[in-house]
C-alpha cells in the first residue's frame, strides 16, 4: 500500500477535529450549558482564515435551535448591552475569537436540554454561499455569562 492511499485512509476512518474548508478553520467550539428550562444558550468558537481575502460569516444554524443569533457584546455609555450581528467579516490571514463578552452566539429554544460532554452540530453560512458544519461541545461554566 502506498503511502498516500493510506493517509487517505486514515482522513475517511476517523473524524478530524477541526472543521477545515478552503483554508477555513473553526475550532474550539462550544455551548455553555443552560440551566433548566432556559430559553437561551450562549455559543462560541474560534475562526481561523487563513485565505488572501476576507470571509463574511452571515448565519449559523443548528437543527437542535430554534433559532441562532450573532451577538456582539459591547459597553455603551457605561452600559453593556448584546448587539445583533447581520454578519461578521473575518479579513484575510486573521483569527477571531468568539468569547464571553465579546462576540457570542445566541442559541434560542433548545429541542432539550442538553448536558456537559454532549456534541451539537452547528452549520455556518458564508456570503459566497459556502457552508461549514462543525460540533459543539457542551460545557458546564459557572455563573451565566454572555
Ligand atoms: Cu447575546
Amino acid at each position: 500500500m502506498q503511502t498516500n492511499t493510506l493517509f487517505l485512509l486514515l482522513v475517511s476512518i476517523f473524524p478530524i477535529c477541526l472543521s477545515a474548508q478552503e483554508n477555513i478553520l473553526i475550532h474550539n467550539a462550544w455551548i455553555n450549558e443552560a440551566p433548566p428550562n432556559a430559553r437561551v444558550n450562549a455559543g462560541y468558537f474560534e475562526i481561523e482564515n487563513h485565505q488572501q481575502h476576507a470571509i463574511t460569516l452571515v448565519q449559523v444554524s443548528s437543527e437542535e435551535y430554534e433559532r441562532i443569533d450573532i451577538h456582539r457584546s459591547v459597553v455603551s455609555d457605561g452600559v453593556a448591552k448584546m448587539v445583533l450581528q447581520k454578519s461578521v467579516i473575518i479579513a484575510a490571514n486573521t483569527a477571531l475569537t468568539f468569547v464571553p463578552g465579546d462576540y457570542h452566539l445566541m442559541l434560542h429554544h433548545p429541542r432539550k436540554q442538553f448536558r456537559a460532554g454532549q456534541q451539537i452540530q452547528l452549520s455556518l453560512m458564508f456570503a459566497n454561499g459556502k457552508e461549514m458544519t462543525v460540533m459543539a461541545e457542551i460545557r458546564r461554566l459557572h455563573g451565566h455569562h454572555h
